[in-house]
């Protein structure tokens, strides 16, 4: 059966696999940790008799055989790259309750009809590149040229550089497309990254929903003058401008809609320097709701007061959509067979949305999903502090297990 002693190993393991010890984790798509914490978790696959295989992408997968190989295969995986500075759990939790279920379908021998797949999706944070939900989307829509060579790093490395230096091939990517059909479910767990389970004193949460998102990165452009010599009246000072926007993104967001959450995480200035006005300003816009006409109403207003913030200070601008998702409900099935599992095992659980996006959220589009929540403590994700007990991670393992079953049989 599950054993938490196993979960824990492997994710005290991967946790290792760091570029800010000390620091959390931070663990970018193609970096020297993604390897180590692959080969990692690859030892593990073939330990069990897995058949592993790496995608065009960099999806990472242990084939368990079915009775019938041209069966769906039950799919079941979360991923491995993190934020910067994130937490040990974020992504690895939901790989490693996968590993432990084909490790405990080996224990007790189980001969399923469906073949299962152990997945490890690459870039879902989008951490390096900008763009997320890399691997799932490359299943599901396949992945455009101009995202392979214009999406960079801080490095000014592209995706498909960095792909190259991993050992992968940018022009094959469209080999990762899975055929309709051919994937019977897929199944992922996620630590909850909020309060709610914590504060009802609940240990799982079953995923109705899962928000929409869009993504994009806006560019300013003004010149850069010296600090001292230029007149107030005589500059045009991208920051400026983009601080009104910036601050008009809360407002609107905050209006927008009961649910909708408006961020903007990252911002560049260039030159950077404290005695030159700014002549360059890029950040990015995360947008989310679970009604997609309310993120659309929210990026007309927000595109609005950009142009006229610009135009008033004699600025240009560009306006780049890095990722759109719209929002999905999982599959009422595997909703009841967890609900079900959970009351005959009397393990607590409610019904509840996912504000965070997962990759399940993509692969609603191939096949029917299910996302299942345990807690987080303080409800704290996406930093050092990031906790979700072991034993949580195990009965989530648990449901799931009697999931793969009943969907793999
Ligand atoms: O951003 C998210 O919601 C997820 O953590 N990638
Ligand atoms: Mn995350
Ligand atoms: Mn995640």
């Amino acid at each position: 059966m599950i054993k938490v002693e196993r979960i824990r190993k492997d994710l005290e393991t991967l946790a290792q696999f760091t570029a800010t010890p000390g620091a959390g984790v931070t663990r970018m798509a193609f970096s020297p940790e993604e390897r180590q914490a692959r080969e990692y978790l690859q030892r593990e696959m073939e330990a069990i008799g897995l058949e592993v295989y790496t995608d065009a992408v960099g999806n990472l997968f242990g084939r368990r055989a079915g009775k019938d190989p041209e069966a769906p295969v039950v799919m079941i995986g979360s991923h491995i790259d993190s934020v910067k500075n994130g937490g040990p759990f974020d992504g690895a939790a939901g790989v490693v309750a996968a590993l432990e279920i084909a490790r405990a379908l080996q224990d007790m021998g189980k001969e399923t009809v469906h073949p299962i797949e152990v997945v490890v999706m690459t870039e879902e944070e989008g951490g390096r590149f900008g763009s997320g939900l890399f691997g799932s989307r490359a299943m599901v829509d396949g992945i455009s040229q101009e995202e392979l060579t214009g999406t960079f790093d801080e490095e000014r490395i592209s995706k498909a550089e960095a792909m190259k230096a991993f050992g992968l091939d940018p022009d094959k990517v469209r080999e990762a497309v899975r055929k309709p059909g051919s994937v019977k479910a897929f199944l992922e767990l996620h630590i909850e990254q909020g309060p709610v389970l914590e504060s009802t004193g609940t240990k799982i949460g079953i995923v109705e929903s899962i928000v929409g998102i869009r993504t994009f990165f806006v560019t300013i452009y003004g010149s850069a003058d010296h600090a001292g010599t230029t007149p107030m009246n005589m500059r045009r000072d991208a920051l400026v401008a983009a601080s009104r926007v910036i601050t008009a993104i809360d407002g609107i967001a905050r209006e927008a809609g009961e649910n909708t959450v408006g961020t903007v995480g990252s911002i560049q200035v260039k030159p950077g320097s404290n005695n030159v006005v700014p002549a360059e300003v890029r950040f990015s816009i995360d947008l989310r709701d679970g009604d997609n006409e309310v993120i659309e109403r929210a990026t007309a207003k927000i595109k609005q007061v950009l142009a006229e913030v610009c135009e008033a200070a004699n600025l240009t601008y560009t306006w780049e959509e890095a990722l759109s998702v719209p929002p999905v409900a999982t599959e009422a099935k595997i909703i009841d067979i967890v609900a079900e599992a959970a009351q005959r095992k009397n393990i607590s659980f409610r019904m509840m949305p996912s504000g965070a996006g997962h990759d399940a959220m993509v692969m609603a589009r191939l096949a029917p999903v299910g996302l299942l929540f345990v807690p987080s403590r303080d409800g704290k994700s996406h930093c050092p502090e990031e906790w979700t007990d072991y034993e949580d991670i195990a009965l989530g393992a648990e449901l799931y297990l009697d999931a793969v079953l009943a969907l793999a049989q």
